[in-house]
């Protein structure tokens, strides 16, 4: 218990819809690791820091054109709020389309932080000059056009929280991940043996742990070299990885691998 308190994480989420979050925060595994508190999440409204009689924490764009801007000084207030609660040399993410494009591997670096702010834009943008002097790094989820940085905010938390020691447990499923890290998942078969005429492979029914080991893996080999030859190429496959992948494609055409 001592442990999993130092190893849990703080997290500050600047966004104009807190709600939002309710979907990772009350579900899950992600809203069992909040229940816990070994995720811990805090909002900040920059609609919150509006003092005006509009609550206005938009503006029209300097130079015209549609949409409008996020503004510098309720964006700073909320930053500042968050500041004040975060740990000590918490980093600050800007969810942007522009960012470094969202991977495991930079997930699982960032989850050894003990805090993170995370910035959600929202309309066309966030005034520049917050971006500078505020934004340590920005994180996009991926090439397509979305609303706002919520969802992109989400998706890294979950990413993430996976990674903390007491979110996944120590079931079976966190120790497997990490031995397929880097390929696609095995196929899965439950209950009944047979539907509409389609069985189960014979090597999960043969009950010996090494022919059911060796065909999870030869699938997973398979899979992600039919669909994602890159991810394969990346991955550094052993002796084992070699002499599967080898029987598979012995007399087939195509490519040599
Ligand atoms: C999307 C705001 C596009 C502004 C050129 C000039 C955060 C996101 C976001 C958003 C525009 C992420 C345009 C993947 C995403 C996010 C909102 C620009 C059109 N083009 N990762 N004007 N995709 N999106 N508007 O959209 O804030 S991370």
């Amino acid at each position: 218990m001592g442990a999993r308190l130092e190893l849990n994480m703080w997290i500050g989420i600047l966004t104009l819809f807190p709600e939002m979050f309710s979907g990772i925060e009350n579900f899950g595994v992600l809203g069992r690791a909040v229940k816990n508190k070994v995720v811990e999440l805090e909002f900040f409204n920059p609609r919150d820091f509006a003092l005006d009689n509009y609550r206005r924490v938009d503006d029209y764009s300097y130079g015209g054109g549609p949409g409008m801007v996020l503004k510098f000084e309720t964006l700073e207030a909320a930053l500042k709020q968050a500041k004040k609660k975060a740990p000590l040399g918490t980093q600050v993410m800007l969810m942007s389309p522009q960012g470094e494009t969202l991977k495991q591997d930079k997930a699982k670096g960032l989850c050894s932080e003990k805090g993170l702010i995370l910035v959600c834009g929202r309309y066309e943008g966030i005034d520049q000059r917050f971006i500078e002097k505020y934004v340590d790094q920005e994180v996009s989820i991926g090439d397509y056009v979305l609303s706002g940085g919520e969802l992109p905010a989400m998706v890294l938390i979950d990413v993430m929280a996976r990674h903390l020691p007491g979110v996944l447990g120590n079931s079976d499923s966190a120790i497997d991940e990490t031995y397929i890290e880097g390929l696609f998942d095995y196929p899965h078969y439950t209950r009944p043996e047979s539907i509409a005429g389609m069985g189960v492979p014979k090597e999960l029914l043969s009950g010996d742990p090494i022919k059911v080991a060796r065909y999870r893996r030869k699938q997973a080999l398979i899979r992600t070299y039919d669909k994602r030859p890159e991810l394969l190429a990346k991955h550094s496959l052993d002796a084992v990885d070699c002499e599967i992948l080898r029987e598979h494609f012995e007399g087939s055409v195509g490519e040599p691998i």
